[in-house]
């Protein structure tokens, strides 16, 4: 019998890196079960994390580097690969410049190290060019935050808190054990408010449910803060202390009656003041938790800055059971912002959305097409993508594939023969995250963890680090890549923190590097320093940084186009994106038992608007916006899970892709976050 081994690791079948067991025989990975000691996940899994022992033995795999030629795709050993990618390089960084050679990494390989090894590697190549799912992620949410008190509120002390308010988020699917956490903090009496535009899984366990139309959430927000002011249920003594701009938010909040705030939303007017209510009894032990449901509109930066202002009113910022922010384990920098700016060199998208680029120094994917495709301001020719999809995750699909296609050297690193891969000319095999070793905190509760390499990958299968470690010494920029393998860059990481990888390797259960401490801005003053890390060094209501770039300085609630510019010929409002437990983006469709559960896309729609339509369960519809067209099967719901004249449909499907509909030239103006959700659409009976 085949001896088994069991290793403890992390799960990266989606950035929530739950504790797992990892059983190996022979080299192989044969199970995978939760971690009991994991602070994070005690044991549990979603139904993705077993799904791991089907990502890496599937029989799909893309396990050789594979060339384009005329004749299909042919095999190559990865020395030739590396070889001939390099070659190609330099020959496009001398004909046309270095900055035309770009990298894009996408949500697969995360949003830490792996980020940070893409964004060394393209500097030291001379380029700035930079890009990332993050320009259509959770930076939205990010910047919101920043912009307000100088960091995203992501890590909400649920267990702690009275008071649970999600704008957008769908916790059940996108982050099953956080969903956990909130249940334990309901058992201890916290009360759960869910903002959302359908009557989701969380939804429907809420006390109080508020089905806003799409993109009007800062109407709401802004109606909620005139009846804390007024009521005079907020924190004085905080607004005092730490914040600027308070005078400009009640002036403004004043308008937000709750009868406006009724027509605006769609909800009933008295719901205003029991949701403002709920926050003051509870204060300051709220969450306002946001999701990607705010993001994607044309108004989201503003909506998530509102929300963002509660923290401010409530006092909740960094209060105990309320937006906890964490002190980050002291890794060392990876990046090259400090050495190599490359600033001169016009980064794709600095000029145009100057406050992405501020916050996150990186290149917009919005502005990266029309660049490849309009050689303006200067020509892109060359890409390397991974762990990404653009084809099905960015808005515009056609135009993704008519660009990406033109490029002269396409390299995209995958597991699978994705939609975007197969439009390269080399596709080389990537490890996946049980043949690689990285560094991961959860920042909520002060631990980190290495996740760990538990089986050797096949002969010509790299890591990341190693792939950008072998083309960096090809590409004459080995010194930046000094580390002979992801662990040696591992021990370089942690060298400065006074903690030994192997102490960090020793503790599958998270290693606890720092104790909690809450309300460290009243620290910070005590000791002469900026209570939050923003331009004034207080909370900021009203951003002088925004206003001198021309944007509105608090967070106005500008109403969505599809109810301003009100359109007869697109009257059905599409949101797109609303998670599904097992998929990820445009992955996981290729195991049985994934797929099993939900085996066809589907627009969702009220019974009133199938009824207009003609059409039952299955029976398939043309969905168009003004730039593209897809079919799709329907699913009726309740009449009281989605609005009338509102229709959901979740992206990552080949054969009904919804990004063919969502647009890349309509955004919001402050972080240019791309159209995706808020979409103006007709839709039509095919008869088949
Ligand atoms: N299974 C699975 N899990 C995932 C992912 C995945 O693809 N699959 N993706 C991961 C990633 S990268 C991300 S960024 C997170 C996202 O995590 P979440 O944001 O928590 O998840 P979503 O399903 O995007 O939730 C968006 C919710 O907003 C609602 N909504 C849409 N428009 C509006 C609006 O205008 N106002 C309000 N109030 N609600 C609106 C939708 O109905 C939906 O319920 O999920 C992560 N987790
Ligand atoms: N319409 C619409 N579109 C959306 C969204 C929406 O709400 N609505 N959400 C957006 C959001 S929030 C995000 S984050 C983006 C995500 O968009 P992308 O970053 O493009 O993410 P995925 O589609 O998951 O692509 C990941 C690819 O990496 C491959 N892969 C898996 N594991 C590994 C690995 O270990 N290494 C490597 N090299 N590759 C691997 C997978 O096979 C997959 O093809 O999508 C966005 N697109
Ligand atoms: S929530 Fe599921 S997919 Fe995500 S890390 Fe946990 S088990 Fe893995
Ligand atoms: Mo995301």
């Amino acid at each position: 019998m085949a001896k088994r081994e069991v290793h403890q690791t992390l799960c990266r079948m989606c950035d929530d890196h739950c504790g797992i067991n990892v059983y190996v025989e022979d080299g192989k990975v044969v199970d995978i079960d939760g971690n009991k000691d994991h602070v994070w996940n005690k044991g549990r899994l979603c139904i993705k994390g077993r799904a791991g022992v089907d990502l890496n033995n599937a029989p799909d795999r893309i396990r050789k580097p594979l060339k384009k030629t005329e004749n299909g795709w042919e095999e190559i050993s990865l020395e030739q690969a590396l070889d001939e990618i390099a070659a190609k390089t330099k020959e496009i960084q001398s004909k046309y410049g270095k900055r035309t050679m770009s990298v894009w990494k996408g949500e697969a390989i995360g949003f830490a190290q792996q980020e940070e090894n893409y964004r060394r590697f393209i500097h030291a190549i001379g380029s700035p060019n930079y890009f990332s799912n993050d320009s259509e992620c959770f930076v939205g949410r990010w910047i919101g935050y920043s912009l307000v008190y100088g960091r995203w509120g992501s890590q909400p002390e649920f267990i702690n808190s009275k008071c649970i308010v999600t704008w957008g988020a769908n916790p059940p699917h996108a982050h099953p054990n956080m969903t956990q956490q909130i249940n334990h903090a309901r058992d201890n009496g916290a009360k759960l408010i869910v903002i959302d535009s359908r009557l989701s899984a969380i939804g429907r366990q809420a006390d109080i449910f508020v089905q806003v139309k799409p993109g009007t959430d800062g109407a709401l927000a802004w109606g909620v803060m005139r009846e804390l002011i007024e009521n005079n249920w907020y924190d004085k003594e905080f607004v005092e202390k730490f914040t600027l701009g308070f005078d400009k938010v009640k002036e403004y909040a004043s308008k937000f009656t709750p009868e406006y705030v009724a027509k605006e939303t769609g909800i009933e007017a008295s719901l205003v003041k029991e949701v403002a209510k709920a926050m003051w009894d509870n204060a300051p032990a709220v969450i306002n938790y946001v999701g990607n449901g705010l993001e994607h509109h044309e108004n989201g930066i503003n909506n998530i800055r509102a929300v963002a202002y509660f923290d401010g009113l409530l006092g909740s910022v960094d209060a105990k059971g309320g937006n906890f922010l964490p002190s980050g384990f002291p890794l060392k920098e990876l990046t090259l912002y400090h050495d190599v700016p490359l600033i001169e060199e016009q980064p794709i998208g600095r000029d145009r959305f100057p406050v992405l680029y501020d916050f996150r120094q990186e290149c917009h994917t919005m502005v990266a097409m029309d660049t490849i495709l309009s050689e303006d301001p200067y020509p892109l020719k060359g890409m390397i993508i991974a762990g990404a999809n653009p084809v099905m995750t960015n808005p515009n699909a056609n135009k993704v594939t008519e660009a990406l296609k033109s490029l002269e050297l396409l390299v995209v690193r995958e597991l699978f023969m994705s939609e975007t891969a197969e439009l390269a000319d080399y596709i080389l095999p990537a490890a996946s995250y049980l043949e690689r070793s990285e560094l991961h905190g959860h920042g909520g509760f002060q631990v980190i963890g290495l996740t760990k390499k538990v089986v050797e990958p096949e002969e010509g299968i790299q890591d990341e680090y190693q792939f950008l470690h072998d083309l960096a010494h090809r590409l004459g920029a080995g010194d930046y890549f000094p580390w002979e393998n992801e662990y040696e860059l591992n021990k370089w990481l942690v060298s400065d923190s006074g903690v030994k990888l192997e102490e960090i390797e020793a503790h599958p259960e998270g290693y606890n590097y720092a104790e909690k401490t809450y309300h460290k801005h009243e620290q910070k003053v005590a000791d002469g320093e900026k209570a939050f890390n923003t331009p004034s060094g207080k909370l900021e209501f009203a951003s002088e940084y925004l206003k001198n770039l021309g944007y509105q300085e608090i967070a106005e609630y500008i109403p969505p186009t599809y109810v301003t510019d009100k359109s007869e010929e697109y009257p059905y409002v599409l949101i797109t994106g609303a998670r599904k437990v097992m998929y990820y983006h445009g992955r996981n469709r290729n195991f049985a038992r994934l797929k099993s559960a939900m085996p066809t896309p589907e627009i969702e729609l009220h019974p009133v608007d199938a009824k207009k339509l003609d059409v039952v369960d299955d029976d398939i519809v043309k969905v168009t916006s003004t730039i593209g067209s897809i079919e799709i099967p329907v699913k009726v719901m309740h009449k009281k899970e989605i609005g009338e004249g509102v229709v959901q449909i979740t992206h990552g499907w080949k054969e009904s892709n919804v990004n063919i509909l969502t647009h890349d030239d309509r955004f919001d103006p402050i972080d240019g976050f791309p159209l995706m959700k808020s979409v103006e659409v007709k839709i039509e009976k095919v008869n088949k």
